[in-house]
């Protein structure tokens, strides 16, 4: 017998299924569909990592399992090749951010394919091809038509590493997404999409789809749905603010209202504001903190009251100060807040700074020494007609009385906020966009897409925060689609995550160029039946794309409102000593090494066999080697394979149990306790000192979607029939999965007196009725009353009668 030696057999078999196309999806309608998808990578210039494979492995085994249970799979790939590091690249290297794509793709592919992930490569995209990103601008196009992306001058997140400004979603704990560098806040003038529109459907669809929990949590985080009321303060003269609070039960307790540095107001009475220029002089500090900086709960809270003018608390008249301070933001509820220090963290923070009046309206805690912010248990006290109640009713009844008045309203807000959608960098889509003097902000005609990125000398960013794009005067200087007078065209391009939200489309029909993907494509393999991606995506590409989704579906482009109907998420491969692998602690795992000197199947069975898939573990050389003796022994099995059609006497039960084992385990995310049950069961060959066929057959099929080359290999030496990958998912037979039937002692009054046959899982009835039909047995409880009843599964029967 011939050594294992997955050399001369990988890339043997991966040859052999791409040439006969053996992966490639159907558009055979007439056959039930499961679209397996994994998040397409950035073709970054480090090549892959081993935190790659897993995901892609653990959907291959699905999708390989589907194809053999008669599923028409689709299981494509592609990459998402615009954005920065390549750009970077380019820079320092002075090659064309294009041909570093090109470089890295080709890199990426071909140590993908070595790994003999199921990818149907003939779909493969690319977000960077510009019949691909026509559509991602037509896209554009269709929500400018719809008023849902809109040019604004506002106050931006700007990374001044990169150079670019980023949506709140690639600001992690304060810093860029990517590079980690600082980010301040810069007034621009920015494209935004609308996502706000779908925040309440963003949220109510998570009922119709089926994601881990911690997915749907976060999302409902992100988007932050929060009821509660808007109340009017007036304010000397005859002005108003306006706040927004969640908690207008504790109205008596306010003892001063705090506007955002920034708020309207602010100016509007600065002939009455004494301390002016004081006032300047914070809102001037305040103007260089990001959001994430002035909202930390641990940062010492700063303010400046502003005097000369107070504010009047509606529920008792009483007169009150009004302070400035940077924890408010503009940008959300109405840029003011009613401060109740005695119930509220932040406040009560910034009362003790500045020896501000804490009052109690909710009885439960110690106001001297925190905020009692429990809403559960206490109740009202100091709060006139409130008094008493909870502060549930408190709310309610506050609510209705301050809306019967007229001076407040229920109100619901979110923290989601519209998404910056501008970058001040080279590449990426450019905005099919001009702008003309007269007509304002025109949509180029579709025929005219797609709008290519020009070819430019120095693709450098600016410090001025301007696009390189705004340098090629001749590309710039155009003429207005509509009144046919000068224009410019938009200089910006489209962020990163912009081809990422409806690539999952094109794979139904990458090369149509009539239409993003044709309607019957899109009927029959949306939604797609199983997403797997990181848990960093949630907020970013998850959200945005979902969000996509919707506005096609709207727009009647897609069948369904959500493109994915499961989510599930892995976790990451850590180095050897449980850090985060990267060059800089020199312990990143390359995979291409460990294919070269132990195979791909051993990889991927790794990688599948390291332990839960949704939690991060360390990477361990010896794992791997454990992993590659099992493929041995499993090359071994060939040596005691022995004739039989149906399954041994013996191993009968063994066999249903593992198939029923596999196949729900590899449907269930345990891939791990998956491969433990075949590692038994060779185990079980071994020791009969024999494997029949119909064993080894069902064997190889089993272990086929997460060691594909083996299994295939020794499917052609034993002499099967036809290609492994054309036969059928093996069934089990639930009768045979039970347990052999098992010996069980019966203890009557505390001594065995018998024992009586019974399946290893019976229940106690079954039980009860082979002591009765036991004679011996049955004659010692006969016409006794029974005391109790212990009953332990698989070992003993208790029974104390009197
Ligand atoms: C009075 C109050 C009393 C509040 C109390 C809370 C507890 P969520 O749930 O996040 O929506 N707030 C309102 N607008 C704000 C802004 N622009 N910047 C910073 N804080 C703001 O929180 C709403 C609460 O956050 C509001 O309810 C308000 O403080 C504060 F015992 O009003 B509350
Ligand atoms: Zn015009």
């Amino acid at each position: 017998m011939k050594e294992y030696n997955p050399k001369a057999i990988e890339k043997k078999w991966q040859d052999i299924w791409d040439e006969k196309g053996t992966f490639h999806a159907l558009d055979d309608k007439s056959k039930p569909k499961f679209y397996a998808l994994i998040e397409f990578p950035y073709p970054s210039g480090q090549g892959l990592h081993v935190g790659h494979p897993r995901p892609y492995t653990a959907l291959d085994i699905v999708s390989r399992k589907r194809r053999l249970q008669g599923y028409n799979v689709l299981y494509p790939m592609g990459w998402d090749a615009f954005g920065l590091p390549t750009e970077n690249y380019a820079i320092k290297n002075k090659i064309h951010p294009k041909k570093v794509t090109e470089q890295n793709v080709a890199r990426f592919k071909s140590q993908l394919k070595s790994l003999g992930l199921s990818f149907d490569w003939s779909r493969e995209i690319n977000t960077t091809d510009p019949e691909y990103y026509r559509w991602t601008q037509w896209i554009f196009l269709k929500l400018f038509e719809k008023g849902l992306a809109y040019k604004e001058e506002s106050s931006i997140n700007w990374c001044t590493e990169c150079k670019v400004g980023l949506a709140n979603e690639e600001v992690v704990n304060g810093g860029c997404e990517r590079c980690g560098g600082e980010v301040v806040r810069k007034t621009k003038n920015q494209w935004m999409l609308k996502i706000t529109e779908y925040a309440e459907r963003l949220i109510k669809d998570l009922d119709l789809v089926d994601y881990i929990d911690r997915v749907k949590i976060q999302q409902k985080n992100w988007i932050g749905k929060s009821q509660g009321m808007e109340v009017n303060f007036n304010i000397t003269g005859e002005n108003k603010v306006t706040v927004y609070t969640t908690r207008p039960d504790t109205l008596f307790a306010v003892t001063y209202v705090t506007l955002s540095p920034e708020h309207p107001l602010i100016n509007k009475l600065k002939d009455k504001i004494t301390n002016f220029d004081k006032i300047e002089a914070y809102r001037e500090s305040a103007s260089k903190k990001s959001d994430f900086e002035r909202t930390e709960l641990v940062k010492e809270k700063t303010g400046v009251q502003i005097e000369g003018i107070t504010a009047t608390n509606p529920v008792n008249g009483k007169e009150i100060p009004v302070w400035i301070s940077d924890y408010v933001l503009m940008s959300y509820g109405t840029g003011a807040v009613m401060a109740v220090p005695g119930h509220d963290t932040r406040d009560w923070e910034f009362a003790k700074t500045f020896n501000l009046p804490i009052i109690e309206v909710v009885k439960g805690g110690d106001i001297e020494k925190e905020a009692f912010t429990d809403i559960e248990s206490g109740t009202m006290i100091n709060s006139d007609f409130l008094d008493g109640l909870s502060v549930k009713e408190a709310k309610e009844k506050i609510s209705s009385w301050l809306e019967e008045k007229g001076i407040g309203k229920r109100k619901t807000n979110y923290k989601l906020r519209d998404w910056l959608f501008s970058r001040q960098r080279y590449w990426g889509e450019p905005i099919p966009v001009v702008h003309c003097d007269k007509c304002g902000w025109v949509a180029l005609p579709e025929e005219e897409l797609p709008l290519m990125l020009p070819e430019v000398e120095s693709y450098e960013p600016t410090d001025n925060g301007e696009s390189p794009l705004a340098n090629i005067t001749d590309w710039v200087k155009t003429t207005c689609p509509k009144c046919g007078g000068d224009a410019e065209r938009e200089t910006d391009t489209m962020p990163q995550w912009a081809g990422s939200s409806w690539y999952f489309l094109r794979y139904t029909d990458p090369h149509n160029d009539k239409e993003l993907a044709s309607k019957e494509n899109l009927d029959y393999w949306i939604p797609i039946d199983w997403y797997n991606g990181g848990m960093e995506h949630t907020t970013l590409h998850l959200l945005y794309s979902r969000f996509w989704h919707k506005f096609l579906y709207d727009y009647g482009i897609v069948p369904t409102p959500e493109p994915y109907q499961k989510r599930t998420s892995h976790g990451m491969i850590l180095g050897e000593n449980n850090e985060k692998m990267s060059k800089s602690r020199g312990n990143v795992i390359n995979p291409d090494e460990v294919v070269d000197e132990f195979g791909a199947d051993t990889l991927r069975v790794y990688e599948m066999f390291i332990g839960d898939f949704e939690k991060s573990v360390s990477w361990s050389e010896n794992g791997v080697k454990g992993c590659r003796r099992f493929l041995e022994r499993v090359w071994k099995l060939q040596d005691i394979l022995v004739e039989g059609e149906e399954y041994s006497k013996e191993l009968e039960s063994t066999m249903h149990k593992t198939i029923k084992k596999v196949s729900e385990d590899f449907e269930s995310l345990k891939f791990n306790t998956a491969i433990a049950s075949l590692m038994s069961l060779i185990n079980e060959f071994n020791s009969a000192g024999k494997v029949n066929k119909a064993e080894f057959r069902t064997f190889l099929i089993l272990l086929n979607p997460a060691a594909p080359h083996i299994t295939e290999e020794l499917w052609q030496n034993s002499g099967f029939q036809g290609m492994l990958n054309e036969t059928s998912w093996p069934v089990w037979d639930d009768n045979k999965t039970i347990d052999d039937v098992i010996e069980m002692a019966v203890q009557i009054n505390g001594k065995v007196r018998g024992k009586i046959l019974v399946p290893a899982d019976a229940t106690q009835e079954v039980a009860k009725s082979k002591v009765i039909e036991d004679e011996k047995l049955n004659a010692l409880i006969e016409g006794k009353t029974l005391v109790k009843e212990i009953y332990v599964p698989g070992r003993i029967f208790n029974i104390v009668v009197k």
